[in-house]
């Protein structure tokens, strides 16, 4: 999964994107690059980011989803919203994912525009919101309290006519957590994938990477590359990067290390 995020104030690559053509381009470079699912993003969510009205972040999505719905060939189109009119508007324009960092919780309406459209969707763990979850992370055990919390939106998905097969979870890196809690919930992130649903994960260039290494935000590929390794091997399946080439290689080398007999020449990953 490849990051389009069409913001002034994303962490990474925030104002990069912002004009349509500019980001409908990048998404065509990185499904070129290997990415199977390109993720527009319309709203940062980066610590203490302010949050966007619904009309600018549709005005900021909607042409974007548009284009690369003309210009993708094959790539599933996924819409990183908590708002269920933003949802609305990139399904009807093409996007076939919603990726949801409140798990269907941030907007009453967002889990009937995901059971009545039948597309996929991500549900991501979050503890507090952007503006104010660093302040004081605290969990029991993180990563049973990720999971019991992934368990029961599940639960609420499927009770709001949401099919199970249709749903991906997450456990939400850096979202509500110390660099600790990044690090236990990748290192047993199997309990994760025990759920029986495919995860997503995602740790491009975050903070924790930097934490570890030392390296600022535009020198964290080497980092971010060393979890999403870790993460394959630990049951992920979805890796949401800003870096699709190098990811995809890295990715290439370890699954066919993991799985030697399932290696082939040309094979697809
Ligand atoms: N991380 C970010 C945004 N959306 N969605 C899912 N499912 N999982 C994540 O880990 C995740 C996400 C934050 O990264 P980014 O989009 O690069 O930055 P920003 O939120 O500042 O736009």
């Amino acid at each position: 999964m490849g990051i389009v995020n069409v913001t002034p104030d994303s962490f990474s690559d925030g104002g990069l994107w912002l004009d349509p053509a500019a980001a409908i381009a990048h998404g065509v470079l990185l499904q070129s690059e290997g990415a199977a699912i390109v993720d527009v993003g319309g709203e940062s969510t980066r610590p203490g980011a302010e949050p966007v009205s619904e009309e600018e972040e549709i005005r900021r999505v909607q042409p974007v989803v548009e284009g690369l719905a003309s210009s993708l060939s094959g790539a599933t189109i996924s819409i990183d919203t908590a708002k269920a009119s933003v949802a609305a508007a990139a399904l009807a324009a093409g996007a076939t994912l919603v990726n949801d960092v409140t798990a269907l919780a941030g907007d009453p309406d967002m889990a009937s525009v995901v059971a009545s459209a039948g597309c996929d969707v991500c549900l991501m763990h979050m503890q507090g919101e952007p503006r104010t979850m660093q302040a004081n992370p605290s969990y029991g055990d993180v990563v049973s309290d990720v999971k019991a919390f992934l368990e029961a939106r599940m639960a609420a998905a499927v009770a709001a006519g949401v099919s199970e097969e249709r749903i991906i979870l997450d456990p939400g890196i850096g979202f509500g957590k110390t660099v600790n809690h990044n690090l236990e919930l990748i290192s047993r992130l199997s309990e994760i994938a025990a759920l029986g649903r495919p995860v997503l994960l995602g740790t491009s260039r975050k903070r924790f990477i930097g934490a570890v290494t030392g390296a600022d935000t535009a020198d964290r590929l080497p980092g971010s590359l060393a979890s999403a390794v870790l993460g394959l091997e630990r049951g992920a399946t979805i890796f949401r990067v800003h870096d699709v080439a190098p990811t995809l290689a890295a990715l290439r080398l370890a699954a066919a290390s993991l799985r030697p007999s399932e290696w082939k020449p040309e094979g697809e990953f």
